[in-house]
């Protein structure tokens, strides 16, 4: 059975990673307000990937004999100023999230929970990939700086991406 201090520790994780679903879910719709129809497609995927997190804590505490709790979710931010405003929110969040991914597994160290730091270890990594994808998003922004047709291409190239879904700790 997993111990009362690492449940309330995944529970809050649960909480931010339904709130990271709401925020990208948030922009998607500014962005398909904007029509650009193609970074609201890789946000409205990313929230999708955001609830699938929240599940794969939420499977697992369940597995470990806990008790997932679900709790008020913070209304997300509505609107940015620009594409590029919208992903470094996005960027600095996904930033925010990899320390309290980072705060999970120094506990699970203090706490001997070898089960929890291997489940943590993949958010570790998928940390790194989130950072990297979003940055290289504001990267390609910052590079198309005030041209319509470089939005338009990345536009369409975000268009492609597709939800895959993630195995489940069960
Ligand atoms: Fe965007 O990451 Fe979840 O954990």
């Amino acid at each position: 059975m997993i111990k009362t201090v690492m449940q309330e520790a995944f529970n809050k994780q649960i909480t931010k990673e339904m709130f990271s679903s709401n925020l990208y879910l948030s922009m998607a719709a500014y962005f398909q307000e904007s029509n650009l129809n193609g970074f609201a497609n890789w946000m409205r995927i990313q929230a999708q990937e955001e609830m699938s997190h929240a599940l794969k804590f939420f499977d697992y505490l369940l597995n470990r004999n806990g008790q997932p709790c679900i709790s008020a979710i913070e209304a997300p931010q509505k609107n940015w100023l620009n594409p590029l405003d919208c992903f470094e929110s996005a960027l600095h969040h996904e930033e925010m999230i990899t320390e309290s991914i980072n705060d999970l597994a120094d506990l699970a160290i203090k706490e001997g929970d070898h089960a929890s730091l291997i489940l943590l270890q993949w958010f570790v990594n998928e940390q790194v990939e989130e950072e990297a994808t979003s940055n290289e998003i504001v990267d390609r922004l910052k590079l198309a700086g005030d041209s319509k047709s470089g939005l338009f291409i990345l536009d369409n190239e975000l268009k492609q991406r597709v939800f895959v879904p993630e195995p489940t700790a069960k």
